[in-house]
């Protein structure tokens, strides 16, 4: 048999109300720290595709937003982004939290879903905290509530099911050609995962609205040589706020708090790109960027507003 012809490539899209663990299970899935991840809904604002290829498939996969009720425009953005990615989907993943099933959302997601054809699995996430007598409950209501080709239950915190997950997933991709080289892990540039690794450490370290209006954007970021030690690369960074009372807690105390963000993002980043780093950071107000569409594309990374 040739393998070249029995190879299968697709794409599965990854959707769910927003804090269920999608991103988290984007990063177990690829075995890599893709995506950002903090215990705050609304944390994901853009579609992050992840590759994963192995001897007999290659699958895209795509991370999105949590769906919600938008209240302004950056949520707008965020909800249509994350439908836009079912069009190019082989397979569908509506991750659930298990922890606490049935958010008003889902049943506005599940008449979308209704509409297509393709394969749509239920990832019941976060079993790991849930009580084990109370998941069959769970589950029957779910599958009587919509047909899903599969429900699987996972905890992408363990990794446990996540394995099962991939092998049904793998049952429904078309046969296909590997669209990436093997070792690509994303299609969207550097900057981008930079970027939002300096926002995640802000989400972590902020609280109140200033998670959420918050923005990040690398100004530069080039390789320099350094006379001791070889090559460092220099990212310098800007910290967007709506208002300076947000800008000064950004800054925080003789500039305490966005030290420490430098630090956290910093250590993460030469991670990532697997040579020394040298982040600086500066703060500054977008006075209602979330509200303005020409700021938002700007800031948000949102392409075609
Ligand atoms: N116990 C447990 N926690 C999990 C699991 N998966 C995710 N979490 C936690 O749930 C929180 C939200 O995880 P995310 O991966 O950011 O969730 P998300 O669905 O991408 O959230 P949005 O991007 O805001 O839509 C984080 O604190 C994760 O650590 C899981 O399987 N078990
Ligand atoms: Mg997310």
């Amino acid at each position: 048999m040739n393998e070249i012809q029995n190879f299968k490539s697709g794409y599965v899209s990854i959707i769910g109300a927003p804090n269920v663990g999608k991103s988290t299970l984007l990063n177990t899935i690829l075995g890599q720290k893709l995506a950002i991840v903090t215990p705050k809904p609304q944390t994901t604002r853009n579609q992050i595709r992840g590759i994963l290829t192995t001897d007999t498939y290659q699958i895209i996969f795509v991370d999105t937003p949590g769906l919600m009720h938008p209240k302004y425009r950056l949520q707008t953005e965020m909800v249509k982004t994350a439908y836009s990615a079912l069009g190019d989907a082989d397979v569908v993943l509506f991750v659930v939290d298990a922890t606490c099933p049935g958010a008003e959302i889902e049943n506005t997601i599940l008449k979308r879903l209704k509409r297509m054809q393709q394969a749509k699995i239920l990832v019941l996430n976060k079993v790991d905290i849930v009580e084990k007598p109370t998941l069959l409950p769970i589950l029957e209501a779910y599958s009587q509530k919509f047909e899903f080709t599969h429900i699987i239950p996972t905890s992408a915190l363990t990794t446990d099911g996540v394995s099962v997950l991939l092998e049904q997933i793998e049952a429904y991709l078309p046969p296909g050609p590997r669209y990436f080289p093997e070792d690509q892990l994303s299609d969207l540039p550097e900057r981008f995962f930079i970027a939002e690794t300096v926002r995640e450490k802000i989400m972590l370290l902020t609280q109140r609205e200033i998670p959420y209006a918050s923005a990040v954007v690398i100004e530069e970021f080039e390789k320099r040589q350094t006379n001791k030690s070889g090559e460092i690369i220099y990212i310098r960074a800007i910290v967007y706020a709506e208002r300076q009372t947000q800008k000064q807690i950004i800054i925080g105390k003789g500039g305490k708090l966005i030290k420490r963000v430098g630090e956290l993002a910093r250590i993460d980043i030469e991670k990532f790109l697997d040579t020394r780093v040298f982040l600086e950071l500066y703060v500054t107000v977008k006075a209602d960027w979330r509200r303005d569409a020409r700021k938002l594309k700007e800031l948000g990374g949102f392409a075609d507003i």
